[in-house]
């Protein structure tokens, strides 16, 4: 039988997970009762951090036109004053040795300030081995993607199991998915069924008034994701700061309003 533990409260499956990334994630998720995280995927320094003084983000360290690492100082500082953790959506696809690399040099030093990072299984288990040998001893948490919002998208099927296959391998750094459903029990073997796993799954593809963006992203309701689905974790990114960026109220507006979607949708799965 699959697992039934994401119908457990997010701080009873705290309790459970070894990962301190993951601890800390579900952790948070039931002190501020909330299970949004926002995509906040501007080019300027000033909007990101605006908008991060808002909201809590889930980001795209690569697009900031006027990048210097004195952002990073700030995004800390404000993940601090506003309790949230940093996710960098920056979906590592290379051999063990360059993913390493980029996972803890370069102009970003992504390892060094991100809670969480994710990668594309697509090149098999030393993209997870070659980030857990700079993300774990960090107290790191990776999350692979197992499926995309996107029409059309080729991670599914066998993909998707063998993703789910090798983060079981990896159990240490690997927290949960990108993904559009619950994965647990996903291609497992039948003396894995039994098993009580508890991936933690974020879902992006969330918007409340439209569903598509004429660019192949497809949205569904975080009703549909959370209760209807089992996804634990909302990404929600222009449905939050819309065309316009600079208009923080709107930007707080449309946040409480995910956010109690979000939260709903969750205290309705624990009464399944
Ligand atoms: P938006 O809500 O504006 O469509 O943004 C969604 C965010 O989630 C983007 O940052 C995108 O890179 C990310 N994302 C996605 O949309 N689909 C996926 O399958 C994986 C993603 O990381």
């Amino acid at each position: 039988m699959p697992s039934e533990l994401y119908r457990h409260t997010y701080a009873q499956r705290a309790i459970h997970q070894k990962n301190p990334a993951a601890k800390l994630l579900l952790e948070t998720i039931e002190r501020k009762q909330s299970n949004l995280a926002v995509s906040v995927d501007v080019t300027s320094t000033r909007d990101f951090l605006a908008i991060i003084d808002v909201v809590g983000p889930f980001t795209h360290i690569d697009i900031i036109d006027d990048f210097t690492p004195s952002l990073i100082t700030d995004l800390q500082a404000l993940s601090v004053k506003h309790d949230f953790l940093i996710f960098e959506d920056r979906k590592f696809a290379d051999i063990g040795n360059t993913v390493a690399l980029q996972y803890s040099s370069g102009v970003h030093k992504i390892a060094s300030w991100s809670h969480l990072t994710d990668a594309h299984p697509v090149p098999g288990p030393s993209v997870v081995t070659g980030l857990s040998s700079v993300g774990l001893p960090l107290g790191r948490g990776l999350l692979l993607l197992a499926e995309m919002s996107t029409k059309g998208s080729l991670a599914s099927g066998l993909y998707t199991e063998g993703a789910v296959q090798m983060a079981r391998a990896h159990r240490d750094f690997v927290v949960g998915f990108i993904a559009q459903r619950r994965m647990d029990g996903v291609g497992a073997g039948p003396e894995e069924m039994t098993v009580e796993e508890d991936f933690i799954v974020l879902t992006p593809g969330v918007g409340l008034d439209v569903q598509g963006d004429g660019m192949g992203q497809q949205y569904r309701t975080p009703r549909q994701v959370v209760l209807e689905s089992g996804c634990d974790v909302i990404i929600v990114g222009r449905g939050i700061y819309g065309k316009d960026p600079s208009l923080v109220e709107n930007i707080v507006a449309q946040a409480k309003r995910y956010k109690a979607e979000g939260w709903a949708a969750y205290l309705s799965r624990l009464e399944l």
